[in-house]
């Protein structure tokens, strides 16, 4: 198998961590896309995934599967326990959930306002972002709102489960882990009172999995090509 990501950057963050839960590290090649460089946006990548975003997932019989929920579905069952993703009906049920609210309402919304109300990842990717657009910085700031809203009801959930989607790590706390990855990148604090949220995150972050991998938002090479 073959993964196409960029070390350090939220999603392909979501996919190695999955990796490390099910112990599959070593049966994965990286391939290295350079996003600042926009290479994601041009043809030879497209073919793999027409939405132009990374991660990738490219089996040994070439089919490529995009998108994170789905890659951690495919990785999750290979050994016939799927640990992240649920296992009757129910459980399968609530974590989709709890994953798309926190797609939507945290790492994508820190997404937009990063790529829309900030300078990004630089004047190459940003030409792909609706420069031409007036609106954006407006609009930008509203999903930072709406990240900080995210924020809010994860603590909330938070206040009466252990994790994000019940009584077990999940796909869904991956997404939740990485959205506040992203968020200190992109400057979005986690408000003082989200003390669920906070503890939380102190406690996912020293799971083996994830041990190491916060902080690591960005390699090194790439915070000097954007200016830091
Ligand atoms: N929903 C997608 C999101 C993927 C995504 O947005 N990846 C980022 C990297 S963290 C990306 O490729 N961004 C490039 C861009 O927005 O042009 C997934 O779950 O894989």
């Amino acid at each position: 198998m073959k993964i196409f990501d960029r070390p350090g950057f939220p999603n392909p963050a979501r996919i190695r961590i999955v990796l490390a839960e099910k112990g599959l590290e070593a049966q994965v090649e990286f391939v290295s896309v350079d996003l600042i460089a926009a290479e994601h946006k041009h043809s030879a990548f497209l073919e793999k995934n027409p939405s132009g975003v990374l991660p990738v997932l490219q089996l040994d019989d070439g089919t490529h599967i995009a998108e994170c929920t789905a890659i951690t579905e495919y990785l999750d069952n290979l050994d016939g326990n799927p640990t992240l993703t649920g296992k009757g009906p129910k459980e399968r049920a609530v974590i989709h959930m709890m994953q798309k609210r926190a797609e939507t309402g945290l790492l994508d919304a820190v997404g937009d306002y990063f790529h829309y109300a900030t300078p990004g990842l630089g004047p190459d990717l940003q030409a792909f972002k609706s420069p031409e657009w007036g609106g954006r910085q407006e609009w930008g700031n509203r999903q930072r709102d709406r990240a900080l809203g995210g924020m809010k009801y994860f603590d909330a959930v938070l206040q009466n489960h252990p994790f994000v989607a019940g009584d077990a790590f999940s796909m869904a706390d991956i997404t939740v882990f990485a959205g506040l990855m992203f968020a200190d990148a992109a400057g979005i604090a986690v408000p003082e009172d989200c003390s669920a949220l906070k503890a939380w995150r102190g406690k996912v972050t020293e799971l083996p999995s994830v041990k190491n991998r916060s902080g690591q938002m960005f390699a090194a090479d790439d915070l000097r090509r954007l200016g830091f």
